[in-house]
């Protein structure tokens, strides 16, 4: 038997017990196929994710991560801040939509990151960035009984809601790409 006759037959071997792949690989392979928090991953997985960490989504220059976990508003932003986030700011109807998607299929009610606690009626992002945009349920934001944090997927509009910043929601971080 020849050399080269061995080798084919060790390297038929081991490469069809898997001896030759790379963990590397093989962990990369299993990151990917793991469902986002188990939640809608086949809905997810058509969202564009260049550039972003694992289980965030590509919009423009942002990220955008759905956290199923219910918080207060305020424990929301600290999560956020936790994955070098904010709680996300939504500038046009476009955007929206994407945001929209990015909770799921069911398009779960989420917090995102518009309040107006420092006062009444002045909404402002917790990012920073210019109130240009807001997709308001009809006769919201009504403020009742103080109601000073925002949702999204309110109601049978799927618009926005203002609510206290104590309810439990999932929520929606963003981060800009660097
Ligand atoms: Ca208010
Ligand atoms: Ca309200």
């Amino acid at each position: 038997m020849g050399l080269l006759t061995i080798s084919v037959i060790l390297y038929t071997i081991f490469s069809s017990s898997g001896a030759f792949r790379v963990p590397g690989v093989l962990q990369n392979e299993t990151k990917s196929l793991e469902p986002s928090k188990g939640f809608s991953a086949g809905f997810l997985e058509n969202l564009p994710t260049a550039n972003c960490p694992n289980g965030w989504h590509r919009h423009n220059s942002r990220c955008f991560h759905f956290e199923g976990h219910a918080k207060p508003w305020v424990d929301a932003q600290n999560h956020c801040i936790h994955l070098k986030g904010t709680l996300a700011s939504i500038h046009s109807f476009e955007e929206y939509q994407f945001v929209q998607k990015v909770t799921g299929s069911h398009f779960r009610r989420a917090w995102i990151g518009a309040f107006d606690s420092v006062k009444e009626g002045t909404w402002l992002w917790i990012d920073g960035t210019p109130f240009d945009f807001a997709m308001w349920n009809p006769g919201e934001p009504n403020n009742h009984g103080k109601e000073d944090c925002v949702e999204i997927n309110h109601g049978a509009e799927k618009g926005w809601n203002d609510l206290k910043c104590t309810a439990l929601l999932p929520s929606i971080c963003a981060k800009r790409l660097v």
